[in-house]
């Protein structure tokens, strides 16, 4: 790896704390990751892209800033790409997925919180993350109660706007998220000295449907049987999604589907196909959150689908870019955002409808659920979805958990018997 120190102090980043995070993710990608046995060839770039997390895209994003354009990051999969890409700006998902500088984050926020924004926070606080340090702004969102008051604190330490997200999805719930993406657009044309022009939107939606259809494609090749790619592969291209160059990695996806489906033609997989099919639904696995599909595809399941925003909820719809002025076509954004069935909406029976129609289609032998720990719309939730699992007469297991790693025993205890369970299922039908 090329040397990024310089580029880091300049960002601001504690180059101590940094040296040790850095130590520790190649042996655990090692692990988790590159000893899958038949991993695809073209998973080689996403391991360079991974591999050079700190360094190729922080590069490529300082040397946009040098020429005068701006950097966004976001939270969630509400907040629309498209409008940063249509001001020529760069789009970088926040999320954390693993637990960092804790001690200072308990400090201000409170311990039983879920982990995924005490994480952000932590990169934040322990100046560790060269994304959130690269942004002209941060976008957040309303959607549960940590995340929107956490952006309140968030604000102290940086250019802070959130988006009022409603709750349901009726037609005054649809005007107020029309305005609230028009308001983006505004900020952001402020921000970049940019104007949202027909064109520079019908570029920008292009450029992330064609992301989407890439993941798309990759999803549809999954249903083949054997599985033709590892869950955890499937994951960790979902996770790059939300960080690097759109057209460049929807390129590479296409690529890879290229192979795997020519995998499924020869009945090439990468696990048995008696290993039992696992769905995946709940919260989003942030990067390096690898923790429960791990878990599961080393007991010898086969994660085939996430339910998750790491996952088909962020790639599900695409943005119709047929209206031909301004207005319609930050209408058609908003409206495509809204269809997103997140926990945190109500009712949320269109999630429910979702799920079922992924465990049919992707002849899933068990659901396993997953909800970080203090997370109340999805584990709360959890009951609607567990009920809808047993009326298909699908199995189901509940696992909730934070980042830590003191649960991995009990936990694969718990995966253990509910794969032997499926196993015996299977051997009786
Ligand atoms: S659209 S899932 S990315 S809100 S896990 S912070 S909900 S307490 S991340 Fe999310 Fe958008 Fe929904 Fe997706 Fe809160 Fe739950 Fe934590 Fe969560």
């Amino acid at each position: 790896m090329e040397d990024y120190r310089e580029m880091w102090r300049n960002l601001g980043i504690d180059l101590d704390a940094h040296d040790q995070l850095l130590a520790v993710l190649p042996p655990l990608y090692q692990e988790v990751i590159l000893d899958q046995k038949e991993r695809p060839a073209r998973m080689a770039y996403f391991d360079m892209v991974f591999s050079e997390i700190h360094g190729k895209r922080i590069q490529e994003l300082v040397s946009l800033k040098e020429k005068g354009k701006k950097v966004v990051g976001t939270f969630c999969t509400y907040v629309p790409e498209e409008l940063t890409l249509a001001v020529g700006a760069a789009c970088v998902g926040l999320c954390g997925g693993a637990e960092i500088a804790t001690e200072e984050v308990e400090k201000i926020l409170p311990r039983n919180l879920c982990a995924l924004i005490k994480s952000s926070f932590g990169f934040k606080v322990g100046k560790l993350c060269p994304y959130v340090e690269a942004c002209d702004l941060l976008v957040g969102e309303t959607t549960c109660d940590g995340k929107k008051k956490y952006y309140e604190i968030l604000a102290e330490y940086g250019n802070v706007y959130v988006m009022e997200l409603p709750q349901r999805k009726e037609e005054r719930d649809r005007s107020l998220w029309r305005e609230e993406v028009r308001e983006l657009a505004r900020r952001l044309e402020e921000l970049t000295g940019e104007r949202m022009t027909v064109e520079s939107l019908k570029e920008a939606i292009r450029v992330v449907n064609n992301k989407r259809e890439a993941l798309l494609r990759l999803m549809e090749v999954r249903k083949a049987r054997p599985p033709v790619i590892s869950g955890k592969d499937a994951l960790l291209i979902n996770q790059i999604a939300f960080y690097d160059e759109p057209r460049r990695f929807a390129k590479q996806v296409n690529e890879l589907c290229e192979e795997l489906e020519k995998r499924a033609q020869e009945g090439k997989g990468v696990a048995d196909d008696s290993a039992p099919r696992i769905l995946l639904s709940g919260c989003p696995m942030a990067i390096p959150n690898w923790k429960l599909p791990h878990i599961l595809e080393s007991a010898g399941a086969a994660v085939v689908m996430e339910e998750l925003c790491t996952g088909i909820r962020y790639f599900r719809y695409l943005v119709d870019d047929s209206p031909g002025d301004v207005e319609g076509l930050l209408d058609s954004i908003a409206d495509r955002y809204l269809e997103i069935d997140c926990a945190v909406f109500t009712p949320n029976q269109r999630r429910i409808e979702n799920i079922k129609q992924l465990a049919k289609e992707y002849q899933a032998d068990g659901l396993v659920y997953y909800a970080i720990q203090f997370c109340d719309p999805y584990t709360v939730e959890a009951y609607r979805v567990k009920k809808a699992a047993e009326e298909m007469e699908l199995p189901f297991l509940y696992i909730e958990t934070d980042y830590s790693q003191e649960d991995v025993a009990q936990i694969s205890t718990r995966v253990e018997a509910f794969l032997e369970m499926l196993g015996s299922r299977a051997a009786n039908r």
